[in-house]
């Protein structure tokens, strides 16, 4: 019986091939069980005894040799597949953009946070899915004010009052009610709006930034935004504030940047207009103040919030935003890997 299972033993050559011969000594009708039925038809204890040795014997041999084998086969397994994926580290250096590169819109938000950052500015995350009141309410945009209407909304099916931002504004109204001013504060992150043409895609970037203090005035706000276009583009760039209405801030404007691409004497880029709509700004309104239990005689300060896809469209002299999100590898292959 040992003999049969040493034959057999020595040809196996894989783990699955276990469970036979477990099964041919140690199961319910295997040599070992059999063994032991034949005990006691044994006429003496002394051949009992020595049957029971034997089976004893064997059902040990049977279950070390198994044991044993299994993690030699186990070893040679893992043996063979450490040699079939040995990494070759002579191959050649693949191409940054055959390893990946960082999107052109994450380029420019790693300078701005860069940028930012130097001006002592906070950067801070906000939700992209947001409750109605942090997006609207204490914006001063209450329930059925018709400034919601400018801003398409996604709802979130079977979810009261929670939608995808529209603006990053929201990131205001978080630290101003976690954070005391004086407040120094950017952040940048995605929005949702429910738009689709040339210039506008249903998902977006936007950057905010505000300043809360003593004394802060629409002259900062302009400094500011003149500071951070030229550390962004490496040289002055005129800008043009046109009077607008944003509930949230008083007096409140929007943005032009004159065109990179063409220096503002008409391109593709900014359809031949010499500006760019890059975003808004103003005076944080008293309303938005009060209600975040911020006094209004003491404090004052400004927002402003851009589209980063915009930004980026004029860095880089891109002229349809959409190609930004097409994810295609002819387009995004042509930016570098990384800023200075
Ligand atoms: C706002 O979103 C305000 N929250 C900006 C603001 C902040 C005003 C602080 C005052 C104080 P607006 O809806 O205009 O404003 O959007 C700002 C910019 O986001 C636009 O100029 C544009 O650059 C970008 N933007 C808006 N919608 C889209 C869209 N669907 N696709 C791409 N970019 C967009």
């Amino acid at each position: 019986m040992q003999k049969d299972f040493e034959e057999r033993y020595h040809l196996i050559t894989a783990v699955k091939d276990f469970e036979s011969l477990r099964v041919a000594f140690l199961g319910r009708k295997g040599h070992v069980p059999s063994l032991r039925a034949q005990i006691k038809t044994l006429p003496t204890a002394e051949e009992r005894k020595q049957l029971g040795a034997r089976a004893t014997a064997l059902q040990r041999r049977v279950e070390d040799g198994i044991n044993a084998l299994r993690l030699e086969l186990e070893d040679r397994a893992i043996a063979k597949t450490l040699e079939q994926e040995r990494a070759d580290i002579d191959l050649p250096v693949l191409d940054q953009h055959e390893l990946g590169a960082l999107h052109p819109v994450s380029l420019i938000r790693n300078k701005l946070e860069q940028v930012f950052q130097r001006l002592s500015f906070s950067v801070l995350d906000g939700p992209d899915v947001e409750f109605e009141d942090y997006n609207f309410n204490k914006l001063n945009i209450p329930d059925h004010h018709p400034a919601r209407d400018m801003q398409d909304t996604f709802y979130l099916q079977n979810y009261q009052r929670l939608l995808l931002r529209t603006h990053t504004s929201n990131v205001q109204v978080h630290a101003m009610e976690q954070h005391s001013p004086p407040l120094r504060v950017v952040s940048m992150g995605r929005c949702f709006r429910c738009d689709n043409d040339l210039t506008h895609t249903p998902q977006f970037h936007q950057i905010e930034g505000f300043v809360v203090d003593n004394g802060i005035s629409f002259a900062h706000l302009k400094g500011m935004i003149d500071v951070f276009l030229r550390a962004l583009y490496g040289k002055e760039l005129a800008t043009r504030f046109r009077p607008s209405y944003f509930p949230f801030v008083e007096p409140g404007a929007e943005v032009d940047i004159a065109c990179v691409a063409c220096g503002g004497n008409g391109c593709r880029v900014c359809k031949q207009t010499g500006w760019l709509e890059a975003g808004g700004c103003g005076m944080i309104h008293p309303n938005v103040f009060e209600t975040l239990n911020i006094d209004s005689e003491s404090y004052t300060g400004f927002a402003f919030g851009f589209g980063l896809d915009r930004l980026a469209m004029l860095y880089f002299g891109v002229d349809d935003l959409r190609v930004l999100f097409a994810g295609q590898d002819e387009f995004l292959s042509q930016f570098p890997t990384h800023l200075q």
